[in-house]
């Protein structure tokens, strides 16, 4: 690496994150069903059909996990709980087994001397709840909340810091309406339900955790910076039109208490009745406002129906999930959420990472890739850091290669290898140049 932890400032964090259905393994320990399991039951849906009923095995082998954690000198560990280990009918009564789990992980953090940053709801939502509707029915909101009040009822005294949902925009529009993840929906106005929901759900979480007297909550969101295709007044519109529903219809839900106009011009109709009435509770104050950051899209206008615009191929070099890399993105993102919206609050840089063609050979991953872009990414953090912006820390996604959702296992985001036969970890060598930059 080029950075070292001495170019950040004083208390600057540094870690990793994982979620619970892409590691743990699922389907035992008394854990209910979800909604990705039937998703990718389903032909078409997942690449080779792959679910994450075992995974990374994460949850028998968490111990081993966080020393990794810990032997990389990072200072947090970004993870999820499970709500269907926690609450197998999504609502009722609890799953010992499950909330013991979490007390365990909790605990085997603490004695490694890392920070436990806990998300409640990183995708699989409980079946049950997912027949009732999912986030198309209002009573999620409530199911959610009572769900945050069981969970951090458990385990909140020892969290660092805590997030009710993890992407908004991929629970509602990548679910709803692009169907690439479950429930694998196209309907517009179950999408329009959904984005209003999630952002409910959100806030009504972070009044029950509030309610425990819990500190330090905060919203975790992923965005993509929108780059028109050309100067044409149609391709800057429609560029606007993308950035507007995919990130600043959350951080103005959430930070302004307002929904972009130009997102509105295209959903207000499907939205539910008095939908503003719910800004109080959306707009709830939050204590730090985590982004995810992976890339930009190049954004053309087209005559199918609404939103009427689709993504062309950009010019840059692109990982292996076809993603451009674009670390600018990344700087514009800080810059411009602390202007429009945040202010003073803290912002932090939950995800970023790539995937890479990575394979063990005598023992030794070359990831190359991975170092380079953890590299300029920094940089660009640095940047904003330097221009004044509150960036408070960074987590690399993701610890271990896991389930990629529709993807399946075929694409590697870890810092360390996994083999999904033996269940094998082998740290690549992008682990160990982080370990020399956080610990030299
Ligand atoms: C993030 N897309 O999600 C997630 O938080 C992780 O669970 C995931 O493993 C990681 O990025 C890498 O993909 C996204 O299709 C997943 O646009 C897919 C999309 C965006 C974000």
């Amino acid at each position: 690496m080029q950075f070292k932890r001495s170019d950040f400032p004083e208390g600057f964090l540094f870690g990793t994150a994982t979620s619970s259905y892409q590691i743990e393994g699922h389907g035992f320990g008394g854990a209910g069903p979800t909604h990705w399991d039937s998703f990718a039951a389903t032909p078409g849906n997942v690449v080779r059909a792959e679910n994450g009923s075992r995974a990374c095995d994460h949850y028998h082998r968490y111990e081993e996990d966080l020393d990794l954690v810990a032997a990389a000198g990072f200072d947090c560990y970004r993870f999820s709980t499970s709500w269907a280990r926690v609450l197998p009918e999504g609502r009722g009564t609890p799953n010992p087994e499950g909330l013991d789990f979490y007390d365990r992980l909790t605990d085997a953090m603490l004695e490694r001397g890392i920070k436990p940053c806990a998300t409640l709801y990183h995708w699989e939502l409980p079946q049950p709840l997912a027949d009732l509707g999912g986030w198309r029915n209002r009573d999620i909101t409530n199911w959610f909340a009572d769900y945050a009040e069981v969970i951090m009822g458990r385990i909140g005294d020892r969290m660092h810091s805590v997030a009710p949902i993890n992407e908004p925009w991929c629970v509602a529009w990548l679910s709803h309406f692009l169907g690439h993840h479950a429930p694998g929906l196209r309907d517009i106005r179950a999408t329009a339900r959904a984005m209003h929901h999630v952002l409910l759900g959100h806030g009504r979480a972070i009044e029950a955790m509030r309610g425990l007297g819990m500190k330090n909550l905060g919203a975790v969101f992923n965005f993509e910076w929108a780059t028109p295709a050309d100067d044409t007044p149609e391709a800057i519109r429609a560029a606007e039109l993308y950035d507007g529903y995919y990130n600043r219809w959350y951080l103005g839900g959430v930070f302004n208490g307002a929904y972009p106009q130009i997102v509105l011009d295209g959903l207000e109709q499907h939205l539910p009745k008095n939908w503003q009435d719910d800004f109080p509770t959306i707009s709830t104050q939050v204590d730090w406002c985590g982004l995810n950051y992976y890339t930009r899209k190049v954004i053309k206008p087209n005559n199918q129906p609404w939103p009427s615009h689709e993504e062309v191929e950009g010019p840059l070099p692109k990982t292996l999930m076809g993603w451009e890399i674009y670390p600018e993105g990344l700087y514009n993102f800080l810059k411009r959420t602390q202007a429009e919206y945040t202010r003073d609050l803290p912002l932090i840089v939950t995800e970023n990472g790539l995937a890479s063609p990575d394979v063990v050979a005598n023992g030794v991953v070359d990831d190359p890739a991975r170092i380079d872009y953890i590299n300029r990414h920094l940089a660009k953090v640095r940047q904003a850091i330097d221009e004044g912006v509150p960036v408070d820390g960074y987590f690399v996604w993701s610890l271990l290669d896991n389930y990629e959702w529709a993807l399946g296992y075929e694409k590697r985001f870890g810092l360390v290898h996994v083999h999904f036969e033996t269940l094998e970890r082998t740290p690549k060598n992008s682990y160990h140049a982080l370990t020399s930059a956080l610990k030299g």
